[in-house]
């Protein structure tokens, strides 16, 4: 791709990486990014001496373990034998997964990573072996926590003091912390089922709580020795109790039997993400006898008006949603703003309301996901972002129609990738802020920036523009890199107060003809060039001289659609400062401070070889010493091309700067950029002489 179709003014290696980046981002994988998988078992057959199963539990760690689970949540009956040695029957398998370890089998985890539920053998012997030997949340009876994009809840179906009933103090708490929850996923862990076919015990009807009415999205449960998967009045429920028990098998179907197998022991491997979560069983053999992918329910803005985002009732869920990879959703239409009033993380955003939508407030939205990219998608009508951003992920913002403002600080100084996708426009006009390397890639429709992406000496965002696809510059842009695949359109929005500075300008040019094009109106553009070897000053002039297209201003390159008005008068002059005579070397340029290996274009007279926005003597003085009739075709701007860019030096250069000779800034032709203020000089008889005999004095020179 960096080979000979794209030419890239600049720093090309800067620029080359910007565009094979852009070509795909290396999406880190799951866990690279920290997803969470656990396991989930239950009714473990106990270890120590006189168990009929020991080596049965034995192969079942090894398979579990196969699968590297960052955490195991158990359904209960953690201890089989009569007395209460759950070191020889925990500790001994997954002592690296306890936290605060105190047993004799090995190292313990730093953090917790073990969460059993309470079964009826826990309480064989009492439970006091079983509070001494875990450290867990709260009374560790009955308990929550939150990894990922999970809310886990450990309810007590045995002997409670807090009850067991749907109304019982317990019950309450579960009502009460589930009702806290802003994860996409809030899953129960009990030991005795609710439901079940196993023809071993039926369902617990003491136990089926309501659960989903408090916003459950799986219940997990024990006790029957099987595996079973069952969906009761909406809410999924996973059966789980094999990981040694005797296997128990099934009497006939209970209503809502999704799944079963009573042939062996396994347990369950749980991939948790953001919009889906995947529930694996795995057999003794190692054979995952299903994998059921089950998607988060949509949490919709439920509020016909605006409204605080962060009031769970105004979801459909009841809670709002908030954690990495949760989903919120605008579909309905809203007589208001959603105010941001406490900070909210997602992973995707779709603004769909049809007549828009408005996301204040000062709190922010944090973009994270454990999967591979975040997503902003707007559709239906005109929706603006004013509340902060913050990337912490790769994110893809989608504008299938209309436009998407982002008005909002945007902190993107983790160098997250962005993505713009969609025929719909994307307009920046918030405070920007980037980490070095930052790419932008606008794969379609338009993108308007219209604040600075950068600063003075922060050049971190690199923005690709593709094919079909448009980059507005709105306001004077700071860019490490702008590259233009073939078909694509940068503008610099005319003004006369906009620059573009940069340090690596990329133009496809195919078959030596730019096909890709850069307005810059009535505008200027610095390319900040590092190797002294590498000056793209030929690279413009080719890309000016394909733009200009014998006066159209209208062909691939770059171009000044301003220019096209009056185009015997103005153009788009150029330079490398250190080609300059010394006098007229800018450390200043259009209002940027520039350096000597610096390519300067802008906007102004033709005739005003050097720059400063006049054509005058000094200018006259540069062509004469390099007019030759064009013998030579390589003669840029600088040196007195300033006619017809055709890289030679004739008497067209002359004409065009007599014609425009005394020229400062005229009324209609824009305000000055730079030195280019003070009078209008009027052309003195004196001035008018000499110039009649230019033409005259160039020739005697070449004669
Ligand atoms: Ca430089
Ligand atoms: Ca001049
Ligand atoms: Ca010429």
């Amino acid at each position: 791709m960096c080979g000979g179709h794209i030419g890239f003014a600049g720093r090309a290696i800067a620029a080359c990486a910007a565009v094979l980046a852009l070509g795909g981002p290396a999406f880190q994988g799951p866990e690279a990014q920290g997803s969470v998988r656990f396991a989930v078992i239950g009714d473990i057959g106990g270890s120590v001496p006189g168990e009929p199963r020991p080596a049965i539990v034995a192969e079942l760690v090894n398979r579990l373990k196969v699968w590297n689970p960052d955490f195991i949540v158990t359904v209960g009956d953690n201890n089989h034998t009569a007395g209460s040695d759950y070191d020889a029957n925990v500790g001994q398998h997954f002592h690296e997964y306890i936290g605060n370890y105190q047993g004799t089998y090995g190292a313990g985890s730093p953090t917790n990573r073990f969460f059993p539920a309470l079964g009826n053998h826990d309480y064989s012997a009492g439970i006091t072996a079983y509070l001494n030997y875990f450290t867990l949340p709260g009374n560790e009876r009955y308990y929550d926590f939150t990894a990922g994009a999970a809310h886990f809840f450990i309810i007590n179906s045995q002997s409670e003091p807090d009850g067991t009933t749907g109304t019982s103090p317990q019950a309450q708490w579960l009502q009460g912390a589930m009702s806290q929850s802003t994860a996409p996923w809030n899953f129960v862990f009990l030991h005795n089922s609710p439901y079940t076919s196993s023809a071993r015990y039926p369902g617990t009807t003491g136990m089926r709580w309501s659960y989903r009415a408090w916003g459950a999205d799986n219940v997990f449960s024990g006790h029957v020795h099987v595996y079973e998967r069952l969906l009761v009045d909406g809410l999924r429920y996973f059966v789980a109790g094999v990981f040694g028990e005797t296997v128990s098998g099934f009497n006939t179907p209970v209503p809502g039997s999704e799944f079963r197998y009573g042939n062996d022991y396994g347990f369950m491997v749980v991939d948790v993400g953001g919009t889906s979560t995947t529930f694996r069983f795995v057999n003794l053999a190692g054979a995952v006898v299903e994998a059921y992918t089950q998607s988060v329910a949509p949490n919709e803005w439920a509020s016909a008006g605006g409204g605080s985002y962060n009031l769970a009732g105004n979801w459909t869920l009841g809670r709002c949603p908030s954690a990495p990879d949760a989903v919120a959703e605008f579909r309905r239409s809203l007589t208001g703003p959603v105010t941001v009033d406490s900070p909210v993380i997602l992973g995707a955003l779709n603004l769909q309301s049809p007549g828009g939508s408005v996301l204040s407030g000062g709190a922010g939205i944090r973009l994270e996901t454990t999967g591979p990219a975040a997503v902003i998608a707007a559709q239906g009508g005109n929706h603006e972002i004013a509340t902060p951003l913050q990337m912490t992920a790769d994110t893809g913002i989608s504008v299938l129609d209309n436009a998407l403002t982002l008005s909002g600080a945007l902190d993107d100084s983790r160098g997250k990738s962005l993505t713009k996708s969609g025929a719909g426009t994307l307009i920046v006009t918030g405070p920007q802020d980037y980490g070095p390397g930052t790419v932008f890639d606008i794969l379609d429709g338009t993108v308007f920036l219209n604040s600075d992406a950068g600063a003075a000496a922060v050049l971190n965002l690199a923005v690709s523009v593709t094919s079909a696809s448009t980059a507005n510059l709105g306001t004077t842009q700071h860019l490490a890199a702008l590259a233009l695949a073939g078909g694509a359109k940068a503008n610099l929005v005319a003004g006369h107060d906009k620059v573009l500075v940069t340090t690596a300008l990329g133009i496809v040019v195919v078959g030596g003809v730019p096909t890709s094009r850069l307005d810059l109106a009535d505008n200027a553009m610095i390319v900040d060039y590092d190797d002294p070897a590498a000056s793209p000053l030929q690279d413009i002039r080719r890309w000016i001289a394909s733009g200009y297209n014998g006066k159209q201003w209208d062909a691939s390159g770059i171009v000044s659609t301003t220019a096209a008005g009056n185009p015997f008068t103005v153009g788009l002059g150029y330079a490398q400062n250190d080609l300059l005579s010394p006098k007229d070397r800018y450390s200043v340029f259009a209002g940027q401070d520039v350096d000597l290996t610096t390519v300067l274009v802008k906007y102004t007279y033709l005739g005003d070889v050097n720059l400063d926005g006049k054509v005058d003597d000094n200018d006259v003085t540069i062509l004469v010493l390099n007019y030759d009739r064009g013998s030579v075709s390589t003669h840029t701007w600088l040196e007195g091309d300033v006619s017809r860019y055709d890289g030679k030096i004739d008497d067209n250069d002359v004409t065009a700067l007599v014609l425009n000779y005394g020229s400062g800034w005229k009324a209609g032709m824009g305000g000055p950029l730079g030195e280019m203020s003070g009078a209008v000089p009027e052309p003195a008889t004196l001035a008018l002489l000499a110039l009649g005999g230019l033409g005259i004095l160039v020739r005697r020179k070449r004669n």
